[in-house]
C-alpha cells in the first residue's frame, strides 16, 4: 500500500438519503435496474490521464498539483500505476482506460518508449490478477509530442505516419494482452490549423490507410474488441477531420470500413460541435455506430473542452434513453475523461468527482429505465409518426407512388393537413417526472 490515498476507505452506497460525502447515493452497482445491475449497464472506467497524469496546468500557469510521482521517470510510472489501483479499489470500478504516454515515460526512440509502456503493462497485468477492474480501452497518444504537431496519421511527412504506426502496434498489442475490450483512436492532431498548407483529400487518404492498418492488424493478433473512433470538431487542430458521428460515418463509408469501427462519443465534444450529447447518440445509434462513452461536461461560459464531472442527470437521462433502446453499450461503458478542477488539489477530491459523477450516471439511468417503463413517452412518440405505418404514409416510404401519383392524390382526395401541437413542453415535463 503506498500511503496517497491514507485515511479513505472504499466509498459504498448509502443511498439518496445519506450525507457521507464519499459514500455513493444513487449508484448501487449490484441494483437491477431495467433487468442488469447498474454497473453492467454503466460499466464506468477511470481515465488514468486525468487522474493520475494530469498536472492541474492552464495556459496561464504551469503545475498545480503535487503527486510524489511526477518527474520520477519509470520509479515515480510504478508509483502511479501503484495508487491507480488502489484508486479503482476505493472507487469499486470494473474498468479503467489509457493512452501509453499516461502510464510510462517516453524514451528516446520508439523501442525505448514501447519497452517503457510494456514494462508497465507487466505490472498492470500482475495487478490485474488480483483487482477485479479491468481494462475497458487502450490508446496511444498521438498527439502531444512535437513530432506530431502536423498530424500523426495525417502528417505530410510519412515518417511520421510510420512512426505513429509503431506506437499503435505496441497498444493495439498491450490492450490485447490485457483483455482490453475496445481500442480507441482520438485523432487530436488528425486535422488543419491552414488550408494553406494542407491537402485535405490527401490526409484523407492516409487517415484511411492508418485506420486500414489498425484493423488489419487487430484481426491479426486475434483482437476482438471494438475500434472506436473519437469524434471532435476542434481542439487541439482547428478543423480537426472526426468532426462529428455524421462526418465519422461519412469517412468510413467512403472507405468501405463503417462495419468494422464504431464511435466513441464524448459529451463535451458533441457540445464543441454545437450538437446536444443525445443527438450525437441518436445519431450514432440510428447508424449502428454507437460503440463507447466519454463522460464528463464543458463550462458552457467557456466553450471549451473543459473535461468537468457530469452533473446534469437530466442529460444522463436522454442518453441512457438511446442506451437502452438499442440494448446497451455492449463491449463499450462510461469512461470518465473528465479532470478535478486546478484548486482541488487533494487526493480526497479525485473521489469526490468520481463519485458525483457516478452518481448522476445511476440517475440518469434510473431515469430512462422508469421513463421507458412507463411507457408514455415512446407511445406519444409513435402516436406523432403513427401515419407511416399505413395507408399513404406507407405507400410513400414502399416506393409505391411516384412524386405525380402523391401529386395526384392530393387534389383527388382534397388532402390538406391541419398542424398539430409538438409538445415539447409537456414532454420536458414528463422526462423530468422520472429523473
Ligand atoms: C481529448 C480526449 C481524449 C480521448 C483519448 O479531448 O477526449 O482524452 O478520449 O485520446
Ligand atoms: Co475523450
Amino acid at each position: 500500500m503506498t500511503d496517497f490515498f491514507k485515511g479513505l476507505s472504499q466509498v459504498k452506497f448509502e443511498g439518496p438519503q445519506s450525507r457521507n460525502p464519499l459514500a455513493y447515493r444513487h449508484y448501487n452497482k449490484d441494483e437491477i435496474v431495467a433487468g442488469k445491475t447498474m454497473e453492467e449497464h454503466i460499466r464506468p472506467a477511470v481515465a488514468y490521464w486525468h487522474t493520475f497524469a494530469q498536472e492541474g496546468g492552464d495556459p496561464f500557469g504551469g503545475r498545480s498539483f503535487d503527486r510524489p510521482w511526477f518527474d520520477k521517470g519509470m520509479d515515480g510510472a510504478r508509483l502511479k500505476a501503484d495508487v491507480a489501483f488502489e484508486f479503482f479499489e476505493l472507487l469499486d470500478v470494473p474498468f479503467f482506460c489509457f493512452h501509453d504516454a499516461d502510464i510510462a515515460p517516453e524514451g528516446e526512440t520508439l523501442a525505448e518508449s514501447n519497452k517503457n509502456v510494456r514494462a508497465i503493462g507487466e505490472i498492470f497485468a500482475r495487478k490485474m490478477e488480483q483487482s477485479r477492474t479491468k481494462l475497458l480501452w487502450g490508446t496511444a497518444n498521438l498527439f502531444s509530442n512535437r513530432r506530431y504537431m502536423a498530424g500523426a496519421a495525417t502528417n505530410p511527412d510519412p515518417e511520421v505516419f510510420a512512426y505513429a504506426a509503431g506506437q499503435v502496434k505496441n497498444v493495439l498489442e498491450l490492450t490485447h494482452e490485457l483483455g482490453g475490450e475496445n481500442y480507441v483512436l482520438w485523432g487530436g492532431r488528425e486535422g488543419y490549423e491552414t488550408l494553406l498548407n494542407t491537402k485535405f483529400g490527401q490526409e484523407q487518404d492516409q487517415m484511411a490507410r492508418f485506420l486500414t492498418l489498425v484493423i488489419e492488424h487487430a484481426k491479426k493478433i486475434g483482437f476482438t474488441g471494438q475500434i472506436l473512433l473519437e469524434p471532435k470538431p476542434q481542439e487541439p487542430s482547428k478543423h480537426q477531420y472526426d468532426y462529428d458521428v455524421a462526418t465519422v460515418y461519412g469517412f468510413l463509408q467512403r472507405y468501405g470500413l463503417e462495419q468494422d469501427v464504431k464511435c466513441n462519443i464524448e459529451v463535451g465534444h458533441a457540445f464543441l460541435a454545437r450538437h446536444s450529447f443525445e443527438h450525437e447518440l441518436a445519431v450514432a445509434s440510428t447508424l449502428g455506430m454507437l460503440g463507447s462513452v466519454d463522460a464528463n461536461r464543458n463550462d458552457l461560459q467557456s466553450g471549451w473542452d473543459t473535461d468537468h464531472f457530469p452533473n446534469n442527470a437530466g442529460e444522463m437521462a436522454l442518453a441512457f434513453y438511446y442506451i437502452l433502446k438499442q440494448g446497451g453499450l455492449g463491449k463499450g461503458g462510461f469512461n470518465f475523461d473528465a479532470k478535478v478542477r486546478r484548486q482541488s488539489l487533494d487526493a480526497a477530491d479525485l473521489l469526490h468527482g468520481h463519485v458525483g459523477g457516478l452518481d448522476t450516471l445511476a440517475r440518469g439511468l434510473k431515469g430512462a429505465a422508469a421513463l421507458i417503463e412507463d411507457g408514455e413517452f415512446d407511445r406519444l412518440l409513435d402516436e406523432r409518426y403513427a401515419g407511416w405505418d399505413n395507408g399513404l404514409g406507407k405507400d410513400i416510404l414502399a416506393g409505391k407512388l411516384s412524386l405525380s401519383d402523391i401529386a395526384e392524390k392530393v387534389h383527388a382526395e382534397g388532402i390538406n393537413p391541419q398542424p398539430k401541437s409538438g409538445r415539447q413542453e409537456y414532454l420536458e415535463n414528463l422526462v423530468n417526472h422520472f429523473v
